[in-house]
């Protein structure tokens, strides 16, 4: 078993942030992007900085390679969120949110020559520090938090469509503040937003109790395979094209599936398979604290939290299944 990992900000992150805040305020042409996939925090992180330095008077492209799922339609100006991959055009500046090396982004910027500076905004222990700024700091709970921490350092004036992204990012990346990351300075935030006019019985609603029909029955078909090895502390479920096809659900109605499983008495550590349209299996870990997933997805070629991590194999759903669960096996019972 795993000490519980001690995690600090990068010594150097307070000059980092003077830095970032004066190649901010110095340009006027930036480009945004997050992690393929993107998730709320990336997407909320980006909702709120674009707001922000729009109000700033300046210009601001946001480009993902990836769609925004249909559950973060609720965010102000996702509209103008662009997809595209092989993006060519030149910004003064580049903003990585969340993105461990800039190819997590999905070749959104080449970063040599998309960009002067490049500022990259992370929560995860693992980053290469690819920016010309790097704000590092595996101690917040989202990257929400460090970008609420710059829109406090440019003195923006924030309101409240700039306080429901910062708030998406903070709720989904802390199972709305249940997680291990939560801390004091995660509920000042909040405390914050709620001022600014977010009102949490709408973030919950909108972020937990618009789960469409095919969603659910998409997890009961699931929850019926759901299978537990020896022990009983692993366990895992899978969704396959077919079951998909069987109730109309979508890909991305599956984010939170894994939850369920981690959330069962003794369960130490769930996993979550899903076969996607191109035959891959991309496979979602949740540790209850005392195992450390990253270890795992990294060892596999992905990446996360100690508690929360993922990584996409190029191999058929069973094949994946076989490989990943004797590498969990060995990571939380020391057996092959
Ligand atoms: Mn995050």
């Amino acid at each position: 078993m795993m000490m519980e990992q001690r995690l600090e900000r990068d010594p150097v992150y307070d000059q980092e942030f003077a830095r970032a805040i004066q190649v901010i305020e110095k340009h006027n042409d930036f480009i945004l992007t997050t992690h393929i996939n993107p998730d709320g925090d990336g997407l909320g992180c980006e909702s709120a900085l674009s707001l922000a330095l729009t109000g700033m008077g300046k210009k601001v492209t946001v480009v993902n390679a990836n769609a925004t799922p249909a559950l973060y339609s609720f965010l102000p100006n996702r509209d103008s969120f662009n997809v595209a991959t092989g993006y060519s055009q030149h910004h003064e500046v580049a903003i990585f949110l969340e993105c461990p090396d800039e190819q997590r982004a999905g070749g959104v910027i080449d970063i040599s020559r998309g960009a002067s500076q490049v500022i990259n905004i992370d929560h995860h222990v693992f980053n290469s520090r690819f920016g010309t700024v790097n704000l590092i700091d595996p101690t917040a709970a989202a990257a929400g938090e460090q970008v609420w921490d710059l829109l406090e350092g440019l003195k923006c004036q924030c309101d409240k469509l700039m306080a429901i992204g910062i708030y998406t990012a903070i709720a989904t990346d802390t199972g709305h503040f249940k997680y291990a990351g939560v801390t004091a300075r995660t509920h000042q935030i909040i405390a914050q937003l709620v001022e600014l006019g977010v009102r949490p019985n709408y973030m919950n609603e909108q972020l937990y109790e618009r789960v469409p029909v095919e969603g659910l029955h998409l997890l009961a078909m699931a929850l019926a395979w759901v299978r537990f090895n020896a022990r009983h502390n692993v366990g895992w479920f899978s969704v396959t094209q077919d079951m998909l096809t069987a109730t109309g659900a979508q890909e991305s109605n599956t984010e939170n599936f894994v939850n369920y499983v981690r959330a069962v008495e003794g369960v130490e550590v769930a996993v979550f398979f899903l076969e996607t349209r191109e035959g891959k299996t991309k496979i979602s870990f949740r540790s209850r604290g005392a195992i450390d997933v990253s270890i795992i997805a990294r060892q596999l070629g992905g990446g996360g939290h100690q508690r929360a991590a993922g990584v996409l194999l190029s191999e058929p759903l069973e094949l994946a299944q076989a490989r990943v669960l004797t590498e969990v096996e060995k990571r939380v019972n020391g057996k092959e």
